[in-house]
């Protein structure tokens, strides 16, 4: 499934790319990009009667509050964040990371806009820790190819998802990887308008393997209802530390006998007790307390 609209989608198996009706009420539809479906050929137009299994999925809240999958089948997170312009949120990358973890993606990151003045200090701290995590980071500037040369590299044959903040450079990335233009934009105009320039995600293939979805306007995606250990498992380093802990159970949360806070960084820390308590507070919230 390369991208849906509306009632049509658009499918490709390799050699060819055609254009595809969605039977009406499809069981677990609409497919998204990534998706692999059944089609019934029989008519004049091919019709999708089903979706396969995911094996991956990214998802975020549609509207009327409903949980609706954005990516299936990536193989690959890719968070592309600027160093400057917009300024680079550390915090947004580690939600990412468990967002990876719980749709089953690996993660790396990609960092943008490095010809840019930028706090090089703090970006050198995102690169450490996001290394030191197992995450592959690459950091230059969407216009030069050598990063984009780097980029494929990264993504060696798998279907990646490119995801950030609008303005980021997801679209340039994806247009120099491809060679399929997609819609860039200046940032000012977006910060004005809160809009992203690109709406749809759509899946690309590269040439010589591999492929990409630029997905378009998401600004975050949902995480499904976790406990604290669930989402140490995004966090590697705290996941480590968790085994000196007193208890078994320690939520890390400055909890008797807790070995993280001595362990791990203070920013990683905040990042996991963010995430946390927002899960906390989704569960309140699923379960109609105030
Ligand atoms: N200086 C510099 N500018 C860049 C870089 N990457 C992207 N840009 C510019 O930043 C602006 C935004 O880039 P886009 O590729 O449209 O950003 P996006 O992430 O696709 O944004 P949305 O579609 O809104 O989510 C464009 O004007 C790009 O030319 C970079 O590495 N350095
Ligand atoms: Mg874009
Ligand atoms: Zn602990």
């Amino acid at each position: 499934m390369l991208r849906v609209a509306g009632p049509l989608a658009e499918v490709s198996d390799d050699a060819v790319t055609r254009e595809v009706r969605l039977a009406p009420r499809l069981p677990g539809g609409p497919p998204v990009a990534g998706d692999r479906v059944r089609i019934d050929s029989s008519g004049s137009q091919g019709i999708v009667r089903g979706i396969l299994p995911r094996r991956t999925v990214l998802e975020r809240i549609g509207s009327g509050g409903r949980v609706r999958a954005v990516v299936a089948n990536a193989d690959l997170l890719i968070v592309v964040a600027a160093v400057a312009e917009p300024p680079l949120v550390p915090r947004l990358i580690d939600r990412y990371a468990v967002a990876a973890m719980a749709g089953g993606l690996d993660l790396a990151v990609v960092l943008t806009k490095a010809d840019l003045p930028h706090d090089r200090d703090e970006v050198a701290r995102v690169v450490v820790r996001q290394r030191a995590v197992g995450h592959p980071v690459l950091i230059g500037s969407s216009l030069d190819p050598a990063l984009v040369d780097e980029v494929r590299r990264l993504i060696d044959g798998r279907l990646a998802a490119l995801a950030g903040l609008s303005g980021v450079g997801k679209s340039t990335l994806a247009t120099a990887l491809t060679g399929v233009p997609r819609a860039t934009g200046p940032v000012s105009e977006r910060l004005r308008s809160g809009r992203h320039t690109t709406t749809d995600p759509r899946l690309i293939p590269l040439p010589g393997g591999g492929a990409i979805i630029d997905t378009a306007g998401v600004r975050s995606f949902w995480l499904p209802p976790m406990g604290p250990a669930d989402i140490a498992m995004g966090f590697p380093d705290i996941a480590d530390a968790a085994v000196h802990c007193r208890f078994t159970d320690c939520r890390h949360m400055g909890d008797a006998g807790c070995a993280v806070a001595a362990a791990v960084e203070p920013e990683r820390l905040a990042s996991y007790r963010a995430l946390v308590e927002a899960a906390e507070e989704a569960s309140r919230f699923a379960r109609g307390h105030d």
